[in-house]
């Protein structure tokens, strides 16, 4: 059995949002055409409670950019993005929710980041997404959304390493891109650890 994977496809990771990545709303029409193609389809939330220790602005004198120290672990520091409730935190609203079956919430604890969606950043507390896909019988994912760079890799990298035949469909992401080349070196070292780099056309013809 085959799932899809929609990662943070929300207001804030798109133009105009709190942490935007440039064409992030062009993901949206490539989910809702390769929903049609897969028995699972799953999704996860970046849902930051508004004290989260990722947010430059919860540290005096810092700034997004930068990094710190977050209860043992380097963390780099982003604007207040994904708040709980709140529009930013929001699926986009032209995405097609109908056939996403549950939906797994990353993030919520403010003493330690979430960019994977199986797993905290330390692998301190598993989201139950892994048992749930393995429980269905889930045994290839095929994995899409924001951002490339960040949670889409860190969510391929755990897929990998919990035994899931995994699949990045490459033009339904894109990257942050802090540095230039962040998105093009995500994709090479999924690669690396054996993620199949595919394009959302190969599915859907
Ligand atoms: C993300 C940075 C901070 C992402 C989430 O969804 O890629 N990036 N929080
Ligand atoms: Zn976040």
């Amino acid at each position: 059995m085959k799932a899809l994977l929609l990662v943070d496809i929300q207001n804030d990771f798109c133009p105009g949002g709190a942490l935007e990545v440039k064409e992030g709303d062009q993901v949206v029409p490539i989910a809702n055409q390769l929903m049609e193609h897969f028995d699972l389809v799953v999704a996860t939330k970046d849902w930051h409670p508004a004290n989260h220790g990722s947010f430059a602005a919860n540290h005096l004198w810092r700034y997004p950019g930068q990094t710190i120290e977050l209860d043992g672990l380097e963390q780099i520091l982003w604007p207040i993005h994904c708040v709980q409730d709140s529009f930013g935190a929001l699926l986009v609203k032209t995405l097609n929710t109908e056939k996403i079956e549950k939906i797994f919430q990353k993030g919520t604890d403010p003493n330690i980041d979430s960019y994977s969606g199986f797993f905290d950043n330390a692998h301190r507390k598993a989201t139950g997404l892994g048992n749930f896909l393995k429980d269905k019988g889930v045994e290839e994912i095929y994995v899409m959304g924001l951002a490339q760079d960040y949670c889409v890799k860190y969510t391929i990298l755990d897929a990998l390493e919990l035994g899931f035949k995994t699949y990045l469909i490459a033009d339904g992401t894109r990257a942050v891109n802090l540095n230039p080349e962040d998105g093009d070196n995500a994709i090479k070292e999924m690669k690396a650890k054996g993620a199949i780099v595919i394009n959302s056309n190969s599915l859907t013809k």
